[in-house]
């Protein structure tokens, strides 16, 4: 067949969760990297490619449509050049079977990392230890949940995590476990660290320097927790690593909706404030244009150097963060170039 034939749509499946993915109905690096395989052995299944060269192309596009959703955590390259990688047949039925194999085989991998990383973060807390938390991470919370398993009791300092509060889905699953919880302003997080033994968080990436890329609001409580002499404990599975750091690439730092900060009624309120100061001081023209002079700025993540970061928990072991990047070479190598930007 003829490499110009265009390949056959996207399947909806794929686009759907795609469009999850950017609207954070599905959120969380892990959880998107097992989505994002899922919906690419969903493309393999209901391909009707024609030929094995469409059929390769299908997938590719799909992967490119599902890379678009969100720049900043990693895992979802990470998961689409494992799942594109093994896709290795002659015929549209190897190629669909080895796909789908490969994407089970992803998932089920990103399971086991999970409950072995939480085992290794376990080891980590004592009885009675007093954890503070930022934001929601399923890899943070699995080494509360082993910690638990093997009979330790835990208390939980939750940080509500502003904007989008998903301090509370952390105080929900704590409370499920049974864990005592204080729920606390991110403000309050310095008076709060004098009761903690470790911070305890999660990562969307991780740089070859040991940089952890996370929730914004991480970097502030990681110095803050150094000054009080509270560990910080980052927990993140491998698929955390972030391979183009090696060759000096820097890690995209998403902005969202200046609507998780700012309602159109505040916005109206405070500009109302700036029109009326202009008109009465005689230096506007009074005409009230609504974004003169506020702007909103909300960026998802930030990056907490290495010298702030205890541990990096992984499911190979805990490492401390200036030797991550021996990890990285051995499981990575050096190359980056992605799958989906193959041509043919
Ligand atoms: P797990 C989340 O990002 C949080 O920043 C969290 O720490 C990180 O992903 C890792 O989550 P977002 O998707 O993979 O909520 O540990 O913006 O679940």
């Amino acid at each position: 067949m003829d490499s110009d034939e265009p390949a056959p749509a996207v399947d909806p499946a794929v686009t759907a969760t795609a469009e999850d993915i950017a609207a954070m109905r599905i959120r969380g690096a892990a959880t998107i990297a097992d989505a994002a395989a899922a919906a690419l052995a969903t493309q393999a299944e209901r391909s009707e490619a024609a030929s094995p060269e469409a059929f390769r192309r299908q997938l590719r596009a799909a992967a490119a449509e599902l890379y678009e959703t969100r720049p900043t955590a990693v895992s979802l390259p990470n998961a689409l050049r494992y799942v594109l990688r093994g896709m290795d047949g002659d015929t549209v039925a190897e190629l669909e079977s080895s796909t789908v194999a490969r994407a089970e085989a992803f998932r089920t991998d990103l399971e086991q990392a999970q409950r072995r990383l939480g085992e290794v973060g376990a080891n980590r807390l004592r009885d009675g230890d007093v954890v503070m938390t930022h934001c929601h991470s399923t890899d943070a919370l699995s080494c509360i949940e082993a910690a638990l398993d093997a009979g330790k009791h835990v208390s939980a300092i939750v940080k509500e995590t502003r904007p989008r509060k998903q301090g509370h889905i952390t105080a929900r699953q704590l409370r499920e476990w049974g864990v005592p919880v204080t729920l606390i302003v991110d403000n309050a997080a310095r008076r709060y660290l004098d009761r903690a033994d470790h911070v305890l968080v999660g990562a969307d990436s991780i740089a070859a320097d040991g940089s952890v890329i996370n929730k914004i609001g991480t970097s502030g409580l990681a110095v803050n927790a150094r000054e009080r002499g509270v560990p910080v404990m980052v927990a993140a599975q491998t698929i955390k690593l972030h391979p183009d750091t090696m060759t000096g690439h820097t890690v995209e730092i998403e902005s969202r909706a200046e609507s998780e900060v700012l309602s159109e009624e505040e916005r109206a309120d405070i500009t109302a404030a700036g029109t009326a100061s202009e008109a009465g001081d005689g230096s506007g023209d009074g005409r009230g244009d609504d974004h003169a002079g506020l702007e909103v700025e909300n960026p998802a993540f930030d990056v907490t150097p290495p010298r702030y970061v205890d541990a990096i928990v992984t499911e190979r072991g805990q490492f401390p963060p200036e030797s991550i990047v021996t990890l990285m070479r051995e499981l990575f190598g050096e190359t980056t170039e992605e799958p989906w930007e193959t041509r043919g």
